[in-house]
């Protein structure tokens, strides 16, 4: 039978309008894996008030945190690389010299479905040990049909295998193979690849990496033909390190977000409130390579541009394990405010992932909550390197 009862003693941050949401000396009814009800613990509904209760003794409850934007299925490491941007070389000398994105995929390439998953193991289980309830998965170290796909199987399988909703992106068009041009690689290996892992049921969405080291804007908007004739929504990594016009692009086919976009322009921020597409803020990349340029908050402020937060968990750029610790260097490195950092793994992040039934605190939304030893929201944020987590709740399930 379906489980009904009463999460009670509790200060509840919905999260559903622009600020917290908050609500003092509340509870929350849940039906199955729903939230039926929420609001003052003195209105709970008659028909639960023979249900079970657990009392939480004051401790806040937000949403489940949603990681937006991660690449923790690959194989290898690159701490060799971080060792020489140390001694001074950049990202990009790294990347033109042949070592980046391009040394990962021949990782990838030799790792088995097996090693992969079990390598991805404990990276998915340090995010859920934080409350994180949904992820993004993204291909992207293959470069080729084979391990493109075998990327994405293996996201789909971490999802069957741990409590966690994995969602997941191709991002066939990362980085150009060794022994290949970008135009004969988009059109014989990536769109190709695109069709056969749409065609596995394998792709949730498509993204790109539109860089002077990837690709244009001409070439990412060949596989986002492909993805909008299979009928998938399309995002991308844009204006990282550069003005390349990716924002531009994915604005024009209505992305559900654009990633970095720490070049991105006030003109960009008007394009991406006309398209409904969030920004997605990713402190971790902007801190490991030394990035200056942080990304225009104010202009995504002025315009209404909804913003997210998520950690780019790759081995190169990013590897960051804490989507709490990206709420910090958030605040900290691109002066969003605490309600902004946790808006943007909560309600920001479910909709730059095309989601509508999480990230909020509401009847009729899915039951994945945290509940943390905290009583002041702004406290997620605070910590550098500290998990308050006292309890996660999946599909209603406490
Ligand atoms: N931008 C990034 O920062 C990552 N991918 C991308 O498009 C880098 C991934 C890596 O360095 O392995
Ligand atoms: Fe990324």
């Amino acid at each position: 039978m379906a489980e009904r009862y009463v999460i009670s003693g509790t200060t509840v941050a919905t999260m559903a309008d622009d600020g917290y949401g908050l609500i003092e000396n509340a509870a929350i009814a849940i039906d199955a894996d729903r939230i039926a009800w929420v609001g003052p613990e003195r209105e709970v509904p008659p028909d639960f008030a023979d249900s079970l209760r657990h009392d939480m003794s004051g401790r806040l409850i937000t949403p489940a945190l949603i990681d937006c934007h991660t690449h923790i299925v690959h194989g290898g490491n690159r701490a060799r690389e971080f060792e020489m941007r140390l001694n001074g070389a950049s990202y990009e000398e790294i990347a033109r010299a042949g070592g980046g994105i391009v040394s990962t995929v021949a990782a990838t390439r030799g790792a088995s479905e097996a090693d992969l998953l079990h390598s991805a193991m404990p990276r998915i289980d340090a995010l859920i040990a934080q409350g994180v309830a949904t992820v993004e998965i993204k291909s992207g170290y293959g470069l080729d049909q084979e391990t493109e796909l075998k990327m994405l199987r293996v996201a789909r399988a971490l999802g069957e295998v741990r409590p966690i909703r994995v969602v997941t992106s191709f991002l066939g068009a990362h980085a150009v193979p060794k022994g290949s041009d970008a135009d004969s690689y988009i059109d014989e290996i990536c769109i190709p690849a695109l069709r056969a892992a749409h065609a596995e049921g394998l792709v949730d969405a498509v993204d790109g990496f539109c860089e002077g080291i990837a690709f244009d804007t001409a070439q990412i908007a060949r596989v986002f033909d492909v993805a909008q004739e299979l009928g998938l929504p399309v995002k991308l990594h844009a204006e990282q390190l550069s003005h390349l016009g990716g924002t531009a692009l994915a604005a024009q086919y209505k992305a559900l977000s654009v990633d970095h976009v720490e070049y991105a322009t006030e003109a960009d921020a008007k394009a991406l409130a006309a398209s409904g597409t969030v920004a997605v803020l990713l402190p971790g990349a902007f801190y490991t390579i030394h990035e200056t340029q942080a990304p225009p908050v104010q202009a995504f402020r002025n315009h209404g541009v909804p913003m997210a937060v998520g950690t780019d968990w790759n081995p190169g750029s990013s590897p960051l394990g804490s989507l709490l610790l990206a709420m910090n260097m958030a605040c900290t490195l691109f002066r969003l405010t605490p309600a902004e950092a946790l808006a943007g793994t909560t309600r920001n992040a479910a909709r730059a992932l095309g989601l509508d039934d999480c990230g909020v605190i509401a009847p009729g939304m899915r039951a994945d909550l945290t509940i943390w030893n905290v009583s002041d929201p702004a406290e997620l944020s605070y910590g550098i390197g500290i998990n308050p987590l006292h309890a996660r709740v999946f599909g209603g399930v406490l």
